[in-house]
């Protein structure tokens, strides 16, 4: 409900103020001391293994989309170049993985999820985010895990074009969930006021999946 002496918002103020009512930046990365680095559970590796359902999608740069269309103010499709015109960061993040192995001191770079978030505006009802994925690949999570302040859609590791194996052209990374949150070959977001599960989650999976919690099962 909007008040008669309410003062002119633009846009990105209006999604901000909104951010912070609903304390969507109180959740994410807090530091934590070296001991308590690794989550129960699991084991630390320093290669990166692949993980996926067998499908590995080769997409160009030329065909590549993203749609952001449901649960948003501003519906877009966003090409190779408009994607990449969106402002640019660099993140730092550790690999947890569900079958129990973790990566440290991962370097990404691509969009924030917030960055992201500013441009499309989910609609105040939205609480939740499913990603869909080009080799069919679904994903449910919080909106408030998606704008953690380390997640990005991301181009790049260690300094080079993520390949295909690892989700490129673009994948998500949300590092303080468990890895199958993460969207490899990502292609769609939709933002939802309910929960619903993806692939895992259907499967006997968390709907949440945070690692500090052992969120692996779900419960029922
Ligand atoms: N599109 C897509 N994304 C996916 C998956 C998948 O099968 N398809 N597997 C998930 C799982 S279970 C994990 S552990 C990570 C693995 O990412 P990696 O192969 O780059 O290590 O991707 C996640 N994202
Ligand atoms: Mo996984």
């Amino acid at each position: 409900m909007s008040s008669a002496d309410e003062t002119p918002e633009t846009k990105l103020t209006l999604s901000k103020r909104r951010w912070a009512e609903q304390g969507k930046f109180l959740t994410g990365k807090t530091a934590r001391p070296e001991a308590d680095r690794l989550p129960p559970g699991q084991h630390l590796v320093k290669n990166w293994p692949v993980l996926d359902l067998g499908q590995q999608p080769v997409i160009s740069l030329d065909a590549w989309r993203l749609d952001i269309r449901a649960g948003v103010e501003n519906p877009v499709t966003l090409t190779w170049k408009t994607f990449n015109d969106l402002p640019q960061a660099e993140k730092l993040s550790d690999i947890h993985c569900v079958t129990t192995w973790s990566r440290y001191d991962n370097r990404w770079q691509g969009v924030s999820t917030r960055d992201l978030l500013d441009h499309v505006m989910p609609r105040q009802e939205a609480r939740f985010v499913m990603l869909t994925s080009s080799d069919g690949y679904t994903t449910n999570l919080p909106l408030s895990d998606f704008a953690a302040e380390d997640a990005l859609l991301a181009t790049h590791w260690d300094g080079a074009p993520i390949t295909t194996e690892h989700g490129g052209p673009v994948r998500l990374v949300v590092p303080h969930l468990y890895f199958w949150k993460s969207a490899k070959w990502i292609s769609r977001i939709e933002f939802m006021p309910g929960d619903a599960a993806g692939f895992w989650e259907r499967n006997g999976y968390h709907m949440r999946g945070d690692p500090w919690t052992e969120e692996r099962y779900s419960d029922d």
